[in-house]
């Protein structure tokens, strides 16, 4: 974890923006994959770690904003325990290096918490995601655990997203830090992507440089020769030749901040004059998508300009027609790019998303579109510096909704449908990068990973 002052100094910023009542943040529990004792990969809640630190289950943080104290609740490791797991600190020492000296066990907390109730004081709580939390919470607070998503402080949700959407310095140079094993992860796939190797050895190999380097893949590795499905997770495939591999994986480092790196090579690392010629469109969406990102831009502006460029140059290509600009305001380009086109990345590799989409992305000003494609853009708002950002423009040829539109005559003053069949084999191609927005601009985070097609091409060889 970092040194306490860290923790110490965002509890205190926390506690300016939350005048009364009591904050509960509730650390996750270990949860089982088959029986109680074998449990999945522990991982603590992003916000608990953000703002006290303890990369332990069982804990609890209170901050009573009003008279300015915090408490940790957890159970002391018994006989029992350190017999099986070893010599353990005492909550006292955990909560120490959080700089807080009062802690208490867990029994306490449910005293403490009808205390509260008792005096009707506020308890601000964060929209739980895990059955245990809500169960925890529910019975805490004497309510029925299936609305305590719905009754979660707004106030609270607000001021942590303000805190947690501007990264530190040192939360920066971890997410560099995740990068660069993003790299390893990344270079190494694309030296596998080879005629006759199955997806699976490259999705372990890459997964084991993620669990060697850090704390893991930052979220189920997708790699796939049908890279046309967005979030394919299954890797049943041999590799063949005249596909194209999606690799969208990331790391997280010992302190769980994520990257989340996407490359799409070619396999035997050569591209043939159809793969080049859709892949040059997402490169070109990217790094100009990449080279306007400043502060005050807005992350909706800078979606739509690289839709723009990739319709004007299906346009060149003769898979589209017509104006660009309406086009793209119809709606017509998520038949090939039916997601947004970045999201913002920190502890969770999409960034707080557990606390509500439109709490983070959008506003009472800006409200989220209901079209299909731009419906899924996560982030609409400027940008600050702090913001870290992905930047992952793709271009998909799904066979079912090319089907379906070309049946419904969907937007064909602007789709060439006859085009399209001739390149239907490359499924899709995402590139995706990790931004900073600064001051004055923007910085790509970590060493560069070969992205064009010539440094794709000579990695490969
Ligand atoms: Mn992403």
């Amino acid at each position: 974890m970092f040194k306490s002052e860290v923790y110490t100094r965002r509890r205190e910023e926390l506690r300016k923006k939350i005048k009364s009542g009591i904050g509960l943040l509730i650390g996750n529990i270990e949860a089982p994959m088959n029986y109680p004792d074998n449990t999945y990969h522990f991982r603590q809640d992003s916000d608990f770690l953000y703002y006290f630190g303890l990369d332990l289950p069982g804990l609890t943080g209170l901050m009573d904003f009003d008279s300015g104290k915090d408490r940790i609740f957890g159970n002391d490791y018994d006989m029992d325990d350190i017999i099986w797991m070893g010599p353990q600190p005492t909550i006292k020492e955990l909560a120490m290096k959080c700089g807080i000296s009062d802690t208490a066990s867990i029994s306490k907390l449910e005293e403490r918490i009808k205390d509260a109730l008792s005096k009707k004081r506020k308890i601000h709580f964060l929209p739980p995601y895990r059955g245990e939390t809500k169960m925890t919470l529910g019975k805490l607070l004497k309510e029925n655990p299936c609305q305590m998503k719905t009754h979660a402080s707004v106030d609270l949700i607000k001021a942590v997203i303000s805190m947690r959407s501007i990264k530190e310095k040192v939360e920066i140079d971890e997410i560099e830090k995740a990068v660069e094993i993003a790299y390893e992860m990344h270079v190494t796939a694309m030296k596998m992507c080879k005629q006759g190797v199955r997806e699976q050895d490259i999705f372990g190999a890459i997964e084991g440089i993620a669990l060697a380097k850090g704390g893991g893949t930052s979220f189920p590795v997708i790699l796939s020769i049908n890279g046309q499905t967005l979030h394919n997770h299954s890797h049943g495939n041999i590799l063949s030749k005249g596909k194209m591999m999606v690799t969208d994986a990331g790391a997280e480092t010992n302190l769980h901040y994520a990257s989340d790196i996407t490359r799409t090579t070619p396999v035997g690392g050569k591209f043939n004059e159809k793969q080049k010629d859709i892949y040059e469109i997402v490169l070109k969406a990217n790094t100009e998508a990449i080279k306007a990102t400043k502060p005050g831009m807005s992350n909706r502006d800078l979606h739509f300009n690289a839709c723009k460029i990739i319709t004007s140059e299906m346009k060149n290509l003769g898979l589209m027609k017509g104006d660009v600009d309406e086009a793209v305001a119809a709606g017509a380009h998520a038949l090939f790019m039916p997601h947004g086109l970045g999201h913002m990345m920190g502890l969770d590799v999409h960034d707080m998303e557990a606390l509500g989409e439109n709490f983070i992305g959008y506003n009472d000003e800006v409200k989220r579109s209901d079209q299909f494609g731009t419906a899924f853009l996560r982030f609409a708002l400027p940008y600050k510096p702090g913001h870290v950002f992905t930047v992952e423009p793709g271009c998909y040829f799904i066979p079912e909704l090319i089907a379906k539109w070309k049946a419904e005559g969907k937007f064909k003053e602007y789709i060439n449908y006859s085009k399209i069949d001739g390149y239907m084999s490359i499924g899709g191609i995402r590139i995706e990068d990790n931004v900073l927005i600064t001051e004055k601009g923007h910085k790509v985070l970590g060493k560069p990973i070969p992205k064009t097609v010539k440094e794709v091409e000579s990695i490969c060889s």
